[in-house]
């Protein structure tokens, strides 16, 4: 049986840290309003690249566009991380794709049913277990920080579930039945987030638009798009090397779609191509 709250031994994962930078320092709080405002805060007062907040608990965990993310203690991952990416202000977006994927590789290695929903929900199922949170911080057109804001949801049970997520939202306990260690999991969430984070920066996105599109439950299926005023629809054909989707509508024509939420008209239904 799972213990409800026993505390993440952030020691170990201190000590088993396979990264170069990603988690050498280690910010722990057994609870706070957001992991990101607090990484906004550090990254504000001088933190270095790679600096982490974890937290056991969020009273006012984000999601985007003002929605909340469920934060129940002790259970799941609440992560955020400090970035200076050397890129221009536009590119910067591009790094949601990035660590969606990171994350997506990460729960992959639990299960073979993860699956990336563009831009960057991990969905077990077709139920969401991660959520990214990507928070920028730039003046003109120099990036100072972007903090990425990882959710995961590790050992959460249905009875910790609100109920307006029930159906929708699922956990790495709930698909598999077992506990899930929450220090190994982080341990390869930062060694992972490193590794493709680097490999963006020196061989730019497109070198990971392959991986990327390997893991979308995206790719052949009837969609609508809410871009935040228009609506589009149309059957995914890829994911386009600067991240973008891109569709094709009923009339045939290719639409390239920047940002928004998409609703799959029929359903997930098989997760993905190859599972
Ligand atoms: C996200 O937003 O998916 C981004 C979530 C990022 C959370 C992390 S936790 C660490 C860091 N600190 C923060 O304060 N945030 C970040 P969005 O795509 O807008 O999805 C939000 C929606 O997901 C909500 O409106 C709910 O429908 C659903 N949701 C809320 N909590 C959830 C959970 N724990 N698991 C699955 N779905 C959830």
């Amino acid at each position: 049986m799972l213990r409800p709250d026993v505390p993440l031994d952030v020691e170990a994962l201190r000590r088993g840290r396979t990264t170069a930078c990603f988690g050498a320092v280690i910010r722990y709080l057994e609870t706070t309003d957001s992991t990101n405002t607090v990484a906004q805060q550090l990254a504000r007062d001088g933190a270095v690249e790679g600096t982490v907040v974890i937290a056991e608990t969020q009273t006012r965990g984000r999601g985007r566009l003002g929605r909340s993310w469920a934060s129940p203690a002790f259970r799941n991952l609440y992560l955020s991380i400090v970035l200076h990416p050397p890129v221009a202000v536009p590119d910067a977006p591009r790094l949601g794709l990035v660590v969606g994927l990171a994350t997506a590789e990460t729960v992959a290695e639990w299960t073979p049913r993860a699956a990336l929903k563009w831009p960057n929900d991990v969905l077990i199922d077709g139920r969401k277990v991660a959520g990214i949170l990507m928070e920028m911080d730039a003046e003109e057109d120099r990036v100072r920080s972007v903090i990425a804001g990882i959710g995961v949801n590790l050992n959460m049970t249905p009875e910790d579930l609100p109920d307006d997520l029930r159906g929708k939202a699922g956990s790495l306990r709930m698909a598999l039945g077992t506990p899930i260690d929450r220090v190994a999991f982080a341990g390869r969430l930062l060694a992972r987030l490193e590794a493709r984070y680097t490999q963006c920066l020196q061989e730019g996105f497109a070198a990971l638009r392959g991986a990327w599109e390997r893991l979308s439950c995206l790719t052949g299926r009837a969609v609508e798009i809410d871009d935040g005023g228009r609506r589009f629809h149309g059957t995914v054909c890829a994911l386009a090397d600067d991240g973008t989707l891109q569709l094709r509508d009923t009339a045939g024509r290719m639409i390239s779609v920047v940002a928004g939420e998409v609703t799959v008209i029929d359903g997930y239904g098989k997760e993905r191509a190859d599972s």
